[in-house]
């Protein structure tokens, strides 16, 4: 039988992402193999979820480094020995060097809380609620140089509330977090994305709910 398609997750910190993730191919829905998690601040919560998952982790901290640069070399050797199909940054707090980009490209996934274009970068709840937006939510994107700027996979939106702080913002973004981050996964692992003057296709297809309409809830069983 054909190994199945290896994922190295990286993170920062809580890690409920990759908890997400682990519990798609733990019930069958993501038919991969996570290989092992990276951390860069020891202690994460995220890299015990993944020790009681019985899956391998490691901390490379980017404080023992002179330069990104240095930091980005060690964090490309831990993820190699490993042979993932993909690259999915989960949280990870670090902005990585092109150096790191071009030896992934095509293979580096991230999760954005905000509806992309809007709000790259950090603090995006808050950012969010200031600007006064109806919408706001998170994007998978493939990660390129330009941060938080690469071809958006999918996206789902959540209402912003009247009583809304960003903690109760982000709460409800990160619930369409844990939906669209696995089936986006799934679906590079299957073949079925490409992208084409910058834009993501599904199975060829630009999907219709790209643009100014988002993915919503998923449709009852
Ligand atoms: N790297 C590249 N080249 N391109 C992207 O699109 C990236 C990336 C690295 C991380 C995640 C991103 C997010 O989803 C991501 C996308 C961290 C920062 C940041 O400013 C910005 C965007 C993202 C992640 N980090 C500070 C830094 O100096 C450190 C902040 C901290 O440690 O708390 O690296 O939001
Ligand atoms: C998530 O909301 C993710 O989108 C965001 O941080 C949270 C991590 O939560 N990512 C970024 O802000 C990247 N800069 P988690 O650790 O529980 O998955």
């Amino acid at each position: 039988m054909a190994a199945r398609a290896g994922i190295v997750v990286l993170i920062s910190g809580r890690g409920s992402n990759l908890q997400a993730i682990i519990d798609a191919v733990n019930s069958g829905r993501l038919p991969a193999e996570i290989r092992a998690v990276i951390g860069n601040e020891p202690g994460a919560p995220g890299l015990a979820r993944a020790r009681t998952a019985g899956i391998p982790t490691h901390t490379i901290d980017h404080r023992d480094f002179a330069t990104r640069e240095q930091f980005d070399q060690a964090l490309m050797r831990s993820i190699d020995a490993y042979h993932p199909r993909v690259v999915v940054l989960a949280g990870f707090m670090r902005i990585l060097s092109n150096a790191f980009i071009d030896h992934y490209a095509g293979r580096l996934l991230n999760i954005h809380p905000s509806l992309l274009p809007a709000f790259p970068g950090l603090n995006t709840h808050a950012r969010a609620l200031q600007s006064g937006a109806s919408h706001h939510g998170a994007s998978v994107h493939f990660v390129t140089h330009e941060v938080d700027g690469g071809p958006v996979i999918i996206q789902a939106a959540v209402p912003v509330l009247p009583d809304d702080a960003p903690e109760t913002l982000a709460e409800r973004v990160l619930m369409e977090e844990h939906r669209i981050y696995p089936k986006a996964i799934g679906w590079f692992l299957a073949g079925r994305l490409s992208v084409e003057n910058g834009r993501v296709l599904l199975d060829g297809q630009q999907r219709p709910e790209q643009g100014l309409q988002r993915d919503g809830p998923e449709p009852l069983p």
